[in-house]
């Protein structure tokens, strides 16, 4: 099949006149209306001169047009790299730059922002808002509402999404045709998705959680989307008794469970609530059951693998766990040499199949880091697997904080930290957060006879680090506490600052 992704996910609803996605007005989208605007933004994204293979960095806003520019790039072969709506144009500079991206796609408001990023790194710049205006919007006017798909094959590439380093800068992880379609297939399969299922839709867009799994899953099962621009509890409240399904990350739920409205009668019209992005704590997942009679379901992946395991549809989802490998995924769990622990031990989650990206972007040398030869790619995980196959995830070998579903790398808000005036070095820990599930803390020690000032701290990371990033705590100390090597031992910190927010 020539474009199997755009075929498959888009082109088989061609002429449909079903509810592809309802909007926060009440208006609805159909499929038929829908493709037709996308067949308008491939016309004028092409007419900008971008082919096939070139990547459209995006940085816009949740809209029906911002879902209809990745149906468009899909159409037309160009590669879609979706950008956190957080970041700063300082941040946005470095993934335009290192993918080489011909066209940055920025909010109205922020246009002005990027047009230097673009015109830096010789990209062109043009304009969505989530109103229908911008200047792409201008350029889609008058456009014919069918555009001849540009035929790609399995192995193509069909999206660039980047992801922090414990090291360096972010990485570009590669994703094909493939990996976004087999993965696609096996959950709507897995969770029973049809096209009488109505997705509650309040995850952003621009990450794997609710541009592939959520988007994807209920494209290729020809169902709709509540498609609400974020997690808002009343619009959450209002919305469900219309739909079927809803997919968070663990705020969500926690969130819900803090409102007395979450009972079993809203919950009555729902057949499944999943989980995923972060750990869901299985009080969370009891406390929920308790309250509406619903299991929750929760699976685990990553940016680089798509979804790896999820707990059954039917039978047992066990909290704390992440459930059992999806269908074609191999997993295993391993020792740092990629030798199989023994079972019930402690090791890293390794998988492999069709899900498993291409490599990171221009990087081979970190790609051959994380991906062994024979196709098994190194998650970083730790994890436990049960006899019946269980996974429970139990810690991360790396040094990564998530907060809200985003994950922040300390060494990335350590160097914000330690370029500041009167710092000396930091340390960056991540401790709970009841809300958010970890909460960003900030470790400083001044240099010698130096007082940091830390409101003037915070006001200059506003200009570098995307705010989610940004420690919500900054303390100073005399010294970091070093074991007998030198090394900052953050488990001492995230004990000293434990209970920071709780
Ligand atoms: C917003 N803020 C945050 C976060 N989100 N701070 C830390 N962590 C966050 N996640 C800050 C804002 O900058 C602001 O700061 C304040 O919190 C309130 O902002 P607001 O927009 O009102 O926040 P919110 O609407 O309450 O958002 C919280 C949220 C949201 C609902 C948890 O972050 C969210 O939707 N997260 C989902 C992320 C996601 O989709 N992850 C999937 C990644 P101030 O007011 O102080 O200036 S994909 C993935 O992980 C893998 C592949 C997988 O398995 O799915
Ligand atoms: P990302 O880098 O955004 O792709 O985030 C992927 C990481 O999120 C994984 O490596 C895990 O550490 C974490 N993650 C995703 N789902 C779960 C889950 N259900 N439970 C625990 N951690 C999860």
């Amino acid at each position: 099949m020539t474009n199997p992704l755009y075929n498959t996910l888009f082109g088989a609803h061609t002429g449909s006149d079903r509810t592809f996605l309802h909007l926060p007005d009440g208006a609805t989208v159909t499929y038929a209306a829908f493709l037709a605007r996308a067949a308008r933004f491939a016309h004028a994204l092409t007419g900008l001169g971008l082919t096939a293979g070139d990547r459209v960095a995006v940085q816009i806003d949740k809209s029906a047009d911002a879902l209809a520019v990745y149906a468009a790039c899909a159409q037309t072969g160009l590669v879609f790299l979706p950008l956190n709506t957080a970041y700063t144009p300082a941040e946005v500079d470095y993934f335009v730059g290192n993918a080489g991206a011909g066209l940055v796609l920025a909010t109205p408001n922020k246009g002005a922002a990027l047009a230097e990023v673009a015109a830096k790194n010789g990209a062109q710049l043009q304009t969505l808002g989530d109103d229908g205006t911008g200047t792409l919007c201008d350029l889609a006017e008058g456009q014919p509402a069918t555009y001849p798909t540009v035929p790609r094959t399995h192995g193509d590439l069909a999206a660039i999404l980047y992801t922090s380093g414990t090291t360096g800068r972010s990485k570009g992880a590669m994703l094909s045709q493939k990996n976004l379609l087999s993965n696609a297939r096996v959950l709507a399969d897995h969770w029973r998705f049809t096209d009488t299922d109505v997705l509650l839709h309040a995850l952003p867009i621009f990450h794997t959680h609710g541009l592939f799994v959520a988007s994807n899953v209920t494209l290729l099962a020809g169902g709709a989307m509540i498609f609400l621009p974020k997690l808002d509890v009343d619009a959450l409240i209002g919305w469900m008794p219309k739909a079927t399904t809803m997919m968070g990350v663990p705020t969500f739920y926690t969130r819900l469970l803090d409102d007395p409205r979450l009972t079993p009668d809203l919950t009555a019209h729902m057949r499944l609530f999943i989980s995923g992005s972060a750990p869901l704590l299985a009080e969370t997942h009891r406390d929920f059951t308790a309250r509406t009679g619903h299991r929750i379901l929760e699976r685990y992946g990553m940016t680089e693998t798509n979804m790896n395991t999820s707990n059954p549809y039917d039978g047992d989802r066990r909290p704390g766990t992440v459930g059992q490998p999806l269908p074609g995924v191999e997993l295993r769990i391993c020792d740092s040499a990629g030798n199989p622990v023994q079972p019930g031990d402690i090791g890293t989650i390794e998988v492999r199949g069709d899900n498993v990206f291409l490599g990171y972007w221009q990087m081979p040398e970190k790609t051959a880091e994380d991906l062994r030869p024979n196709g098994f790619f190194i998650t970083g995980d730790l994890a436990t697997q049960s006899d019946d196959g269980y996974v429970t995830i139990v810690g991360r070998g790396k040094d990564l904080i998530i907060a809200g579903g985003y994950n922040i790398y300390p060494k990335e808000v350590e160097e914000a930290l330690d370029a500041q005036p009167g710092v000396l070095e930091s340390a960056v820990v991540g401790v709970p957060h009841p809300d958010l599930g970890e909460g960003v803390v900030g470790v400083i020690v001044a240099q010698p006879g130096q007082n940091p000032d830390l409101d003037v701290i915070t006001a200059a990371l506003g200009q570098t680090l995307a705010r989610f990033k940004q420690p919500r705590r900054l303390v100073v100390v005399d010294a970091l506490p070093r074991n007998t090597m030198g090394k900052v031992q953050k488990a001492e910190l995230r004990k000293t600052y434990g209970d920071s927010f709780t």
